[in-house]
């Protein structure tokens, strides 16, 4: 970095964080290099377009590409500051265990063109000790670069780790509100990432050590895993003693210091039902209710399934209404959905009996392809249905009066209608 002058940044990983991270950092006027390894990707950002859907994105993208402040290319390209935001699923031995293998491909590749004075700020969620492990994959590269924390004097580059916590549907908004955690492999290394991101955040911006904000990414998923859990335990136990769950949630809620969360067909998404995980790899041992939280959430999405086909069949021959596919409300993710999941299971069991309605979905996803089921507006599926399954609790089925539901069956898994149990 030259003086006052703006960073050169380059932002690896140009998906649902690294796109918007880079059009919010080229909107606060410096100059970005995206890199994403899908010339698709690449081709669609340079054209000021998006491949992602998320409120507002397409316009900031349109408009920092234009200004010549974004572009693309799958290569990385020599900058002051390199962002990492690439995905770090799970491996494919079944066990949950984190698959850091493409967080160390792009530190690879930034060590090829890393230079001295240079910062690495790695934002995917990882496993606690990614960044170290990081670092000394680009140390190992780069023997003449003195690194953070395996040399006594100052350190030629800084690395940090800074988790994003945005929620989807918000993601602008949240990228420049929202406090973030900046841990770096060293105080120096924290202090040079504080300085990038009060460029374009203005939530506060707390600095702490790599493994601490790791974890703490980690920790805030799984904070709300449990919660959820809880209330999907509650739902279970109700389901059992003949209980309204949501009547009982409610009355509970009224006390000052409880807050019970909201039950539903399961945890959706890509990072409340995987973050988790990476805690009980680190600590399998210790975390326990952790992993119980992650085990009831999925045990919830079969539970539903099973009440969902017992109502069915005790209504033989009527239509099903299946409202909703997406992973949560009002979005049109319909990736990791316990909605898509149950919708899509009762299709292939109960076949042309199934409607579908998603009005984010414009065809139904392929796991529905020769079912029979088909894909509705919410008029045609009151008209012709006997039962109604609620998987997501999409503002449009929320406002759907008493009068016409009140001579099907109905099992709303989300409360979205507080007269029925
Ligand atoms: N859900 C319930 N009941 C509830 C709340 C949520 O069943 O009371 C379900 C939703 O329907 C959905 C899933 O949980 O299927 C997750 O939804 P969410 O809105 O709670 O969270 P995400 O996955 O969209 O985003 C989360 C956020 N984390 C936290 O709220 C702690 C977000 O801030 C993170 O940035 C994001 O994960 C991430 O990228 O890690």
């Amino acid at each position: 970095m030259r003086g006052d002058t703006k960073p050169d940044v380059c932002v690896i990983g140009l998906g649902y964080i690294g796109l918007p991270t880079a059009a919010i950092i080229a909107r606060a006027g410096c100059p970005v290099h995206g890199v994403d390894v899908t010339q698709r990707v690449v081709d669609t950002i340079n054209r000021g377009e998006i491949h992602i859907e998320e409120v507002d994105l397409d316009g900031l993208v349109q408009a920092v590409v234009q200004r010549g402040l974004l572009e693309a290319s799958t290569e990385v390209a020599p900058a002051d500051v390199f962002v990492i935001a690439v995905p770090t699923p799970f491996a494919k031995d079944g066990n949950h265990t984190p698959d850091t293998s493409y967080v160390m491909a792009a530190a690879e590749t930034v060590a090829e063109v890393l230079k001295k004075g240079d910062t690495v700020i790695l934002e995917s969620t990882s496993p606690v000790g990614t960044t170290e492990a990081m670092r000394d994959a680009i140390a190992a590269k780069r023997p003449d670069l003195a690194m953070p924390g395996l040399c006594d004097g100052q350190p030629d580059v800084s690395i940090a780790y800074c988790p994003e916590r945005v929620l989807p549907g918000k993601i602008l908004e949240e990228l420049t509100h929202n406090d973030r955690s900046i841990g770096g492999i060293t105080p120096r290394c924290a202090r040079k990432a504080l300085a990038f991101y009060k460029r374009f955040v203005k939530g506060e911006c707390v600095t702490t050590d790599a493994r601490s904000a790791e974890m703490t990414k980690l920790v805030e998923n799984a904070f709300r895993d449990v919660n959820i859990a809880f209330a999907n335990e509650l739902s279970m136990i109700a389901d059992r003693q003949g209980l309204d769950v949501w009547e009982v949630i409610r009355l509970a809620n009224r006390h000052p210091r409880v807050n019970i969360l909201t039950p539903g067909p399961g945890v959706g998404g890509h990072c409340i039902a995987v973050d988790p995980w990476f805690i009980v790899h680190g600590a399998p041992e210790e975390a326990k209710i952790i992993r119980q939280a992650r085990e009831t959430n999925d045990a919830k999405m079969h539970h539903v399934l099973a009440r969902a086909k017992a109502l069915v069949e005790a209504n033989p021959g009527a239509k099903v209404a299946c409202l909703g596919l997406a992973f949560k409300a009002n979005i049109d993710d319909f990736r990791e959905s316990p909605a898509r999941y149950v919708a899509a299971s009762l299709a292939r069991e109960f076949g042309e009996r199934v409607q579908v309605v998603e009005p984010y979905a414009g065809e139904l996803p392929k796991e529905f392809e020769g079912t029979g089921a088909e894909l509705v507006d919410i008029d045609t599926a009151l008209e012709k249905s006997g039962v109604l399954i609620t998987l997501v609790d999409h503002d449009v089925f929320k406002v759907i009066p008493p009068e016409e539901r009140q001579a099907k069956a109905v099992y709303d898994t989300r409360g979205i209608w507080p007269d029925v149990a």
